[in-house]
């Protein structure tokens, strides 16, 4: 094989981005090779390849493998066991009332599986036998409704890939470094496409009086949580969903109705929707007055704060990806960035701490209000690195230092903390979660 300099190896993936020639990518995979040709592990039997290489043969190679529907329903791999939602427990007091979180580090792609999807609840997750599920729409309206799940099945539906995000997510580490974990630092946050119908479909059915302003949506679970949304919102992209990533809503997430606020905070996204009401004002109850709304330094607080702003994280590495050593050389930075506000158009990693940048390449699909893969080929020759990435959304809004945030919101907030994460990459490959000036 032809060997390249690492020089022109950079130059020519500077040039091409993901594309790289056949080349560039044998020179990836080159320690690699050289390892797997070495090693056979015990106890298997080695094949010949044609290019001369050993191939390592296992016992589930000479036998049969378990015939079809043994998994009705499948799962994942039993190797992949460690790949599950995690909580904090000393967040908060019971489980009922709490979070978990999506190990994002663990994901390929944007779209977030719906068994790993982080999960928010109030009140736990109520079970809804879906025939019995009624959603009510009402208030300032010329025709009150009563829709079963058949009749809004049957409307015609629409399908998008969004983001979820709680706006607490990342609110541990407004005053400094505290999460030694990705999954805790980001990972109130997932990635499905979603199925259902556009409320304004249904607020033409139910005919919203030119007076309505404001809907309040209320949930069937036993906190019949209820939020206000502005009429704006629910005619612009608000869709009743029923469905995630091809298949009905999980109990966790709504099932069997949810409305989708697409960019905006998780919290107005009310699961197992049941009632909607049209009115002239936004309705104060507990939660609009005493939760979500950022207190600021002064004491005052914003609130109706409801777009999620441009974020990104890089996980590999991260605190639970470490770089091996066998990493060193070329090897590949990769995240996900997201913005509320419409498509990511930009994401540059830094390894110096934000001293100099370099513009990663955005993979796959590139949607608004999605979650966007960004990656960079790097080479990574030991030593400290202070690893962050800055993303750039379509609306020009660029994502924050944390100094700048600080500037502007203080540390009394436990929501929007959309600042540049950095995580401190040490010469051994172990990665720690940092806080820079
Ligand atoms: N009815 C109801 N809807 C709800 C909640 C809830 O507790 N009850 N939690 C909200 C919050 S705070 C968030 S962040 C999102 C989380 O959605 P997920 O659990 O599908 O990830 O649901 C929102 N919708
Ligand atoms: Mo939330």
């Amino acid at each position: 094989m032809k060997r390249i300099s690492d020089k022109r190896l950079l130059a020519q993936v500077a040039r091409e981005g993901s594309t790289l020639s056949g080349a560039a990518r044998r020179d990836f995979l080159k320690k690699g090779i050289a390892v797997a040709a070495g090693t056979v592990a015990a106890g298997t039997v080695a094949a010949e390849t044609e290019e001369g290489g050993t191939l390592k043969v296992g016992e589930w190679s000479r036998r049969l493998g378990r015939g079809v529907v043994t998994v009705p329903y499948g799962s994942p791999s039993r190797f992949e066991s460690h790949v599950v939602r995690r909580n904090v427990p000393w967040l908060t007091a019971d489980a009922v009332s709490s979070v978990s979180f999506t190990p994002l580090h663990e994901l390929s792609g944007i779209i977030t599986p719906n068994g790993l999807v982080f999960e928010r609840y109030h009140a736990g997750v109520p079970e809804i036998p879906p025939e019995e599920h009624r959603l009510l729409i009402h208030g300032m309206v010329e025709r009150p409704l009563v829709l079963t799940m058949e009749d809004i099945v049957k409307l015609p539906s629409e399908s998008v890939i969004r983001f979820l995000e709680c706006p607490a997510n990342g609110g541990m580490e407004w005053r400094g470094a505290q999460m030694e974990a990705s999954q805790f630092t980001h990972g109130m946050l997932s990635c499905c496409e979603w199925t259902g119908v556009p409320l304004a479909v249904l607020l033409e059915e139910a005919g919203a009086k030119p007076g309505a302003k404001w809907l309040l949506a209320e949930g069937a679970d036993g906190a019949a949580m209820t939020r206000s949304i502005p009429m704006e919102k629910a005619l612009d992209d608000a869709l009743v969903v029923y469905a995630q990533n091809g298949e009905r809503l999980r109990p966790e997430q709504g099932y069997p109705l949810r409305l989708l606020n697409p960019g905006w905070e998780g919290n107005t996204s009310v699961k197992w929707l049941r009632r909607l009401k049209a009115g002239d004002s936004p309705w104060h109850h507990r939660e609009e007055t005493s939760k979500y709304t950022d207190l600021m330094e002064d004491g005052k607080a914003r609130r109706f704060t409801w777009v999620m702003e441009a974020n990104s994280v890089i996980l590999s590495p991260c605190p639970e990806k470490p770089w091996s050593g066998a990493r060193k050389g070329l090897t590949e930075i990769s995240g996900l960035a997201w913005s509320g506000r419409g498509r990511i158009t930009a994401v540059d990693v830094s390894a110096d701490g934000g001293a100099n940048w370099r513009r990663a390449t955005l993979k796959g699909m590139v949607l608004p209000k999605c979650l966007t893969r960004f990656a960079l080929p790097y080479e990574w020759r030991g030593g400290n690195l202070l690893l962050q990435s800055r993303a750039t959304d379509e609306t020009g809004y660029v994502q924050p230092t944390l100094a700048q945030l600080r500037e502007v919101r203080g540390v009394e907030s436990i929501y929007h903390k959309n600042a540049i994460q950095t995580w401190g990459v040490e010469d051994s490959g172990a990665v720690r979660n940092v806080q820079i000036s």
